[in-house]
């Protein structure tokens, strides 16, 4: 224990003589070679904060922070429920009997497990629809679930619906119809009111609502009047319930309508409109700006796609077997979520007030679809590159990055540029993903894509688009290839992408 001890000490004692000298300069040296190291260090980070030049300025109008959260929701449930179900029509006049609505096994749970294993993100229910019935018990009408023999009127759907999204880890949105066949005051200054309080009613009793759809149809109501909707109120009484909620209706304010009920969104579609003049209903923009919106539109106002799975939007035995195929269900997400829109599907409950199975069964092959083709991006463990980049924390790799707010960007006034990818062997895909970083704003105007033909040695077209937007889906042909490049070819600002993809969609 002690020799160890002298050992370790003597060992730290400098040699005399020459001895020390030679100790001395090898000291010396050590001391040089870190000095040296750590100044390297140094040089080569200050090179890297050189690089790291300022963000590119938003262009335009930008997603506020309840618009982004949305337009990653990309795809939830339409939930049209009520009187409807139970009488074949699909627009019920308000006169029906409260007991015609008499579910016999009402399943929220059900729902919402369904939406979730669907890869849904979210469900919208139909609280009132223009027959004025209220799935819950409205102090503003007597034509609710209360004034039914369902649960002796002790039951609230909305309640139920709502929890259930909850409990699934799902956003819950409502669908508020101001068209009231069944009010008595629909047509006279007062309804105004009213309908305000109904909404108040119900984005205050159920938690966060993540968005409200308000629907621009204005017919007439019992008394034979149309109503003149106070816009203004109803989106004030909206923000100061929920203000974190994103409105739509066919002009926004927060999302719009997409001009038809076929899931279509335009292939050219920006997330601008302008809407200073417009109102929902009769005085919205054309069908087919809807569709595109406004390329330079003063206001964000993106897109969402509403269509049904069945040909009605209300449950029907009629059309248990006209629900739509997989085939048409995985084009609609390629015209909605795959330019630049949201998808919300409707899947009407049946009478006993469960999802029937001929759609749940639907849903479970259309995730099941979704997953086989976009799990596996065929371009990772490739190499990314761009003839311009805006420096260190902006390279062409970013776009491969998993981190939402990774791009790529340009140079500012650089606004062509080409990507090119090189995998690691020639790969077989059918479809190509662009992504834009829309919290700068929305910018591409125009691109297209080749591939590489070896045999041929030469570069062949693949795909080419217009708007790129949140996301962007190009499907083609099976090609197999080593090579692809991107070329922009004109857009509104410097270029900022956060994502890119190759994919193999099997065939159905
Ligand atoms: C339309 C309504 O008239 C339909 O019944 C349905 O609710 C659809 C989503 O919106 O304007």
């Amino acid at each position: 224990m002690k020799t160890k001890q002298l050992a370790t000490v003597s060992a730290k004692v400098p040699p005399p003589g020459r001895e020390k000298i030679i100790y001395l300069q090898k000291q010396l040296d050590r001391y040089m070679q870190k000095t040296i190291l750590l100044l390297s260090l140094a040089a080569i980070m200050s090179a890297g904060c050189a690089k790291n030049v300022p963000p590119p300025a938003p262009y335009g109008p930008v997603p506020n922070a309840a618009q982004l959260e949305w337009q990653k929701m990309e795809y939830y449930m339409f939930v049209h429920f009520g009187p409807n179900t139970f009488t074949n029509v699909e627009w019920g006049d308000g006169s029906e009997d409260p007991n015609v609505f008499a579910p016999t096994a009402l399943d929220c749970r059900q729902w919402a497990a369904t939406a979730k294993a669907a890869g849904m993100a979210g469900i919208i229910l139909t609280a009132k629809h223009h027959d004025g019935f209220c799935l819950w018990p409205s102090e503003f009408s007597t034509h609710t679930v209360r004034e039914s023999m369902w649960l002796d009127g002790q039951g609230d759907v909305v309640r139920e619906c709502a929890e259930a999204c909850r409990a699934e880890g799902l956003k819950f949105g409502v669908y508020v119809s101001p068209w009231d066949r069944n009010h008595p005051a629909y047509g006279t200054p007062e309804y105004n009111e009213v309908f305000a309080g109904t909404l108040r009613e119900v984005l205050t009793n159920y938690g966060d609502i993540f968005e409200q759809w308000l629907d621009g149809a204005n017919g007439e109501g019992p008394n034979g009047k149309r109503q003149e909707y106070d816009w203004g109120l109803f989106h004030k009484t909206i923000y100061d319930c929920q203000p974190g909620i994103v409105i739509f209706s066919d002009v926004g304010p927060d999302c719009r309508w997409i001009g038809n009920e076929r899931g279509i969104a335009g292939a050219t579609n920006w997330s601008r409109l302008d809407t200073e003049g417009f109102t929902p209903g009769l005085g919205a923009p054309a069908g087919d700006t809807l569709n595109s919106g406004n390329v330079h539109g003063a206001r964000w106002v993106p897109g969402e796609v509403d269509t049904s799975i069945r040909p009605g939007w209300f449950y029907s035995p009629d059309t248990d077997d006209k629900v739509k195929t997989l085939a048409q269900l995985f084009d609609i997400y390629h015209t909605s979520v795959g330019r630049n829109a949201n998808l919300l599907l409707n899947v009407p409950p049946d009478r006993t007030g469960r999802i029937h199975a001929a759609d749940s069964t639907r849903l479970m092959e259309l995730r099941a679809l979704l997953d086989a083709t976009f799990s596996n991006n065929l371009v990772d463990g490739g190499k990314i590159t761009a003839d311009n980049t805006r420096g260190g924390s902006y390279s062409a790799e970013n776009m491969l990055s998993a981190d939402y707010d990774t791009y790529w960007a340009t140079d500012d006034g650089i606004r062509q540029a080409g990507i090119e990818i090189e995998l690691p062997e020639p790969r077989a895909f059918n479809r190509l993903q662009l992504r834009e970083y829309i919290p700068l704003g929305q910018r591409v105007a125009e691109w297209n894509a080749e591939w590489f033909d070896a045999v041929g040695g030469e570069w062949k077209p693949l795909a080419s688009g217009t708007t790129i937007g949140y996301k962007r889906i190009a499907a083609f042909d099976t090609i197999t290839t080593d090579r692809v490049r991107i070329n922009i070819s004109a857009s509104l600002a410097c270029l900022t992408l956060n994502g890119i993809g190759l994919f193999l969609a099997p065939a159905i």
